[in-house]
């Protein structure tokens, strides 16, 4: 049996930790944030997030260290993040299964999330040496233009109960090694996943000379709040619900602050004739089923062309049907239980709006009679896609809409025709068609994979989507640039004083 005791133990996590952090613990009094394993319902921890005043000593400190901290090459910010990648890397299986048992995810998915964080701090070592700006032609004589990147300032980052320390990372360490600080205001369900990473960012830290590079001001919405209305952070990340990134996004545009935000996805897999029916299968039970259909990156809607779609169904419903459901930490488990009750609501009402909109249930669609909050996966039959509002929505459970479409161009049109832009996937042997779905008149998401799943990106990519998904990239290739400033400087080295466009004045 596992033990959250153990666990926070083998994690270095003091007994009765307190809710805010800068390198020193410090005491909260604010709001009770009540940590419950989705598994049993049972209460595992109670905790105190952050009251104003508490909140302002851990952005103090962390803009305090700013100051220091932009001005440390960025190589050596780099070894911070290499420690942490290392610490993360020996606690591993605990910090997983802290994961696993706080947030409901099987323990494969909660080691997986932190692989992620170790690959990401990984990617910011190297990135350390690599912060590189242009140098570009001037149009005067003996003058030189060079465009070069500086750290930003303190960085807020608010994430999500499904994706608990990894998403965090990925922006932590980015900002970091480009010579931000950060303030994370983690999901108020998932207390315990953010007390022990920021242990392991103590202890790496405390090595470094780095207290507030990395600080914790746990709370709920009014805390997030504080964050986006607070000019000490010029940019502020926001994973979450479409509803609340709009007005954290509102807000932070109204101080004229920088967002980065990855919210809601409602992905689509696009499978055409050709395909290859074993890969469609396991793709879209794994996007559709796995993380209990929490991941933005979980498929939501499937569009089959009219000859393959029996057996895809077929092969779908036999296997939405085998896949074991149970204690998240048990190794046999495939699928754990959702987040919370009103998670649970959410996945019953959508099978009621799907039904009378007309869908079939093909399977599951029921609510497990057992402790915790189950639901079994579900495959609906839905009638046209304009005809189906509630496929329009993004549900965060393992349910799935099944469109026919008669070819390509149809299917693109209706997987493009929903707010939500995040990740998509085509299954294909046809090069002209998986080109068309990748060209500027094919899919309109972020992400668009062939024959592979919309969820499990890999961090090398910038990971993000449009329209209502946001807009924000984190992550790999040039997310980097979101977590710094640009500098235009241009640079004469002559006797002269040429002003540019060739003006004459004094
Ligand atoms: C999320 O659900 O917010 O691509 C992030 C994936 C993961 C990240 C998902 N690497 O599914």
């Amino acid at each position: 049996m596992i033990n959250k005791n153990e666990l926070l133990a083998n994690l270095g996590v003091p007994a009765e930790a307190p809710g805010a952090c800068t390198g020193k613990w410090l005491p909260t009094t604010g709001e009770i944030q009540t940590s419950i394993n989705p598994n049993n319902g049972h209460v595992l921890a109670k905790l105190h997030g952050c009251t104003r005043a508490e909140y302002d000593a851990v952005v103090e400190k962390a803009k305090a260290r700013f100051l220091e901290w932009r001005m440390r090459p960025a190589p050596k910010r780099g070894e911070l993040v290499r420690r942490l990648g290392e610490l993360l890397r020996h606690h591993k299986e605990s910090l997983g299964e802290l994961v696993s048992l706080e947030m409901g995810k099987i323990r494969a998915e909660g080691l997986g999330e932190v692989q992620e964080m170790i690959d990401v701090c990984e990617l910011a070592v190297g990135l350390s040496r690599q912060l590189h700006g242009l140098t570009i032609a001037s149009e005067r004589p003996n003058h030189r233009m060079i465009e070069q990147w500086h750290p930003l300032g303190p960085v807020g980052i608010v994430t999500a109960f499904n994706f608990p320390i990894a998403v965090w990372a990925w922006n932590a360490a980015l900002a970091a090694v480009c010579g931000d600080t950060c303030v994370w205001k983690p999901s108020p369900r998932t207390p315990l996943c953010s007390l022990a990473v920021q242990t392991l960012c103590n202890r790496a830290m405390d090595e470094h000379d780095a207290a507030g590079v990395f600080s914790l001001a746990t709370g709920g919405a009014d805390v997030g709040g504080w964050m986006a209305d607070d000019p000490r952070f010029p940019l502020v990340s926001f994973t979450g619900s479409i509803e609340v990134g709009r007005t954290v996004a509102t807000r932070v545009a109204q101080r004229l602050g920088r967002s980065l935000l990855e919210l809601g996805g409602n992905n689509a897999i696009i499978v055409l004739d050709d395909a290859d029916v074993d890969l469609v299968v396991r793709a879209v039970t794994f996007g559709s089923v796995g993380t209990a259909g929490q991941r933005c990156t979980t498929t939501r809607r499937l569009f089959l062309q009219r000859k393959i779609a029996p057996q895809v169904i077929e092969r779908l419903i036999r296997a939405f049907g085998s896949v074991s459901m149970g204690d998240p930490l048990d190794p046999r488990t495939l699928v754990g239980p959702l987040v919370g009750p009103a998670s649970v609501a959410r996945y019953a009402s959508a099978i009621e709006a799907a039904k009378s909109q007309g869908g079939k249930v093909l399977c599951g669609g029921k609510v497990l009679d057992r402790p915790g909050y189950f639901v079994e996966p579900t495959l609906i039959q839905a009638t046209t896609h304009d005809a189906f509002p509630i496929a329009w929505e993004e549900t965060f459970a393992p349910i799935l809409y099944v469109f026919l479409v008669d070819d390509l161009e149809g299917a693109i049109a209706a997987q493009n025709a929903v707010p939500q832009g995040l990740s998509s996937a085509i299954f294909t042997d046809s090069v002209r068609a998986s080109e068309r779905f990748l060209s500027a008149a094919g899919s309109d998401c972020g992400i668009a994979n062939v024959n592979l799943g919309t969820s499990g990106a890999e961090i090398g990519g910038a990971f993000g989507g449009e329209k209502d998904t946001g807009g924000g990239r984190e992550s790999g290739s040039d997310s980097w640039k979101t977590y710094m400033r640009r500098q235009t400087c241009t640079i004469n080295g002559g006797k002269d004083l040429p002003l540019a466009q060739g003006v004459e004045f004094v």
